[in-house]
C-alpha cells in the first residue's frame, strides 16, 4: 500500500484522467473518472416500455371532464388545467411556531400552495410530442402561476417529474408548482453563489457562464437567438441540461413574445433529442429557477431550468446516486463533453414520427 500519491508521468487529460469539477451555481464538486467508460457493462438491460397511445382515458385523474380522486370534477379544458394539489405539500395558512426550538432540534413553520398542472387534454402526448403552440401554452401557463404567486409567496417553484422512474404517480403529462414563503435549499444556494459572483466581478454568473460556452461550443447541445441548452461542465447526472436565457431574464414571466416563442421551440427540440436517444419516453426531473420575489435587490439573478435525467445507457439502465454519491460527493464516467455530443448527434425528429 505504498506510492498511494505517486506522481504520473503523463501530462493531466480531462478526458481520460480522474478529477474533481466545480459548480459554482450549488458550490459543489463532482467527480469525473471518464476512464471507467471504458469498462465493460455488467449490468441490467430492458425492453423499454412502450409509448402511452391513448389520447383520453377514463380512469385518469387529470384528464379532462374526469373526476379526481377526491372527487372534484376537472372542467373539460382545452389547452391547460391548474388545479390546487388534492394532497398539498404545504398549507396556506402561516402559523407560529410555538418558540420550543434546540440548537439540536430546530424547525421553522412554512406556508405555501401547492398545484398541478395538466399540460395539455391529450393523455398520450409528453412535452416533445406536443406541437410548438401547445408547448407554448404551458410556458404561459408558467408565466400566468408567477404572476399570481408572486404576490403572496417569496419562492415559486415550477417543476415536472417525468416518468414513473422519477416518482411521478399518473402517466398524463403534468407538472407541479409549490410555493413557499420561505426559500427552499436549492433556492438559497444558487440565490448565495449568484450574488457572489455578482459582488466579486460586478457581472452576472450564468450571462458569463452562456457566454463561455458558446465560445467553445464543446458542450452545446442547441442554441437559437434567445435560448441556449448545454450540458453543463459540472454535470452529475449523465444526461443532465441546463437551459439559459442569452439575455438578461430574472424570472419566465419577464419573457417578450418572442423569447416565449423560441422557448416553446428549443424545449421541443431538446427534449425531443432527450426521448431519441434511447428510442424512449426519457424521464427527468426539472424545474425553473428564477429570482426569489422578496424585497431584495435581484440583480444578480438569472433564470435557468435544471434537467436531471437518470437513464445512463439505455431506457432501461439508470444512474444510481448511491454510495460514494450519497457518502462523499456525486460521480460519473461518461464526461460532460461526450453527454453534449450524444445529445447533439440525435435527430430532432421524434422517434415516434420517424
Ligand atoms: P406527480 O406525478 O409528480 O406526483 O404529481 C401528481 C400530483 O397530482 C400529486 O402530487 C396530485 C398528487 O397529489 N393529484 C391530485 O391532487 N389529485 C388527484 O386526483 C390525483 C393526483
Amino acid at each position: 500500500m505504498s506510492n498511494q500519491n505517486k506522481q504520473s508521468d503523463s501530462p493531466f487529460n480531462p478526458e481520460d484522467h480522474s478529477h474533481r469539477r466545480y459548480n459554482p451555481l450549488s458550490g459543489e464538486w463532482v467527480l469525473v473518472s471518464p476512464h471507467r467508460s471504458k469498462r465493460p457493462w455488467l449490468g441490467q438491460e430492458e425492453t423499454p416500455a412502450p409509448l402511452q397511445t391513448i389520447s383520453h382515458d377514463p380512469k385518469c385523474y387529470l384528464c379532462s371532464g374526469n373526476t379526481r380522486i377526491n372527487g372534484a370534477l376537472n372542467p373539460a379544458y382545452g389547452h391547460t388545467f391548474v388545479f390546487t394539489n388534492d394532497f398539498a405539500a404545504v398549507e396556506q395558512q402561516k402559523r407560529v411556531s410555538d418558540g420550543i426550538n434546540h440548537a439540536l432540534l430546530t424547525h421553522t413553520p412554512v406556508a405555501g400552495t401547492s398545484r398541478v398542472i395538466c399540460f395539455s387534454p391529450d393523455h398520450s402526448k409528453t412535452l416533445p410530442q406536443l406541437p410548438k403552440e401547445s408547448i407554448e401554452k404551458v410556458i404561459e401557463c408558467w408565466q400566468n402561476q408567477l404572476n399570481e404567486l408572486s404576490q403572496e409567496w417569496s419562492w415559486v417553484q415550477l417543476f415536472e417529474n417525468k416518468g414513473a422512474v422519477m416518482g411521478c404517480s399518473n402517466p398524463h403529462p403534468h407538472g407541479q408548482i409549490w410555493a413557499t414563503d420561505t426559500l427552499p435549499t436549492e433556492a438559497i444556494k444558487a440565490d448565495t453563489n449568484l450574488k457572489a459572483y455578482y459582488e466579486e466581478h460586478k457581472r452576472n454568473l450564468l450571462l458569463d457562464y452562456a457566454e463561455l460556452e458558446l465560445e467553445l461550443q464543446t458542450r452545446v447541445v442547441e442554441q437559437n437567438e434567445h435560448w441556449l441548452v448545454v450540458v453543463p461542465y459540472w454535470a452529475c447526472w449523465p444526461f443532465e441540461i441546463l437551459l439559459l436565457p442569452l439575455q438578461p431574464v430574472k424570472h419566465l414571466n419577464q419573457l417578450d413574445r418572442a423569447q416565449t416563442t423560441s422557448l416553446a421551440a428549443i424545449m421541443k427540440s431538446s427534449l425531443t433529442r432527450y426521448d431519441n436517444l434511447f428510442n424512449c419516453s426519457f424521464p427527468y426531473s426539472m424545474g425553473w429557477h428564477g429570482q426569489a420575489f422578496t424585497d431584495e435587490s435581484q440583480q444578480h439573478w438569472q433564470l435557468h431550468a435544471h434537467f436531471y435525467p437518470p437513464l445512463l445507457r439505455s431506457a432501461s439502465v439508470k444512474k444510481h446516486m448511491v454510495g460514494y454519491e450519497m457518502m462523499a460527493e456525486p460521480q460519473r464516467d461518461i464526461t460532460p463533453e461526450q453527454a453534449a455530443e450524444r445529445l447533439r448527434s440525435c435527430s430532432t425528429v421524434h422517434y415516434s414520427e420517424q
